[in-house]
């Protein structure tokens, strides 16, 4: 059974996407933790970091790097919380790897963000 973010993929569940390529996906966390939140994938399935081939983790990292800035851009941020919930334990609810990229305000409470989570 494919999970929720390869149906998202597939274009078989509806979401914001707001970049593409080959490789990875990234669209806006259905229940964000602020304005902008977004989580990027590849586009095949992997649970867990780790899991992924080296070409796909050089893939990932640079859409990563290409959206902090175009992120935290779109919605002012002044920074970012740019995490992975790596594992059932940590948190992870979906088992398909995604990056939260949360954008930060000056003053606005929410710490490291411990546990990103909606
Ligand atoms: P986690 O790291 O696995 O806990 O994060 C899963 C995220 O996926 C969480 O922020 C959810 O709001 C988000 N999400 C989503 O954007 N769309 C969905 O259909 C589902 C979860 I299910």
């Amino acid at each position: 059974m494919s999970t929720i973010f390869s149906q998202i993929v597939e274009g078989e569940i509806p979401a914001r996407v707001v970049y593409e390529d080959e490789t990875t996906l990234a669209f806006l966390d259905a229940n964000p933790l602020a304005p902008g939140h977004t989580l990027v994938v590849p586009k095949d399935e992997y649970e867990r970091l780790n899991d992924i081939p080296e070409d796909v983790a050089d893939d990932l990292y640079d859409t990563i790097h290409r959206l902090v800035p175009a992120v935290e851009d779109a919605v002012d941020a002044d920074a970012s919380t740019v995490a992975f919930n790596n594992g059932e334990a940590a948190g992870q609810e979906v088992p398909h790897v995604h990056c939260h990229i949360v954008p930060r305000f000056e003053g606005d409470g929410g710490g490291p963000i411990h546990a990103v989570a909606g």
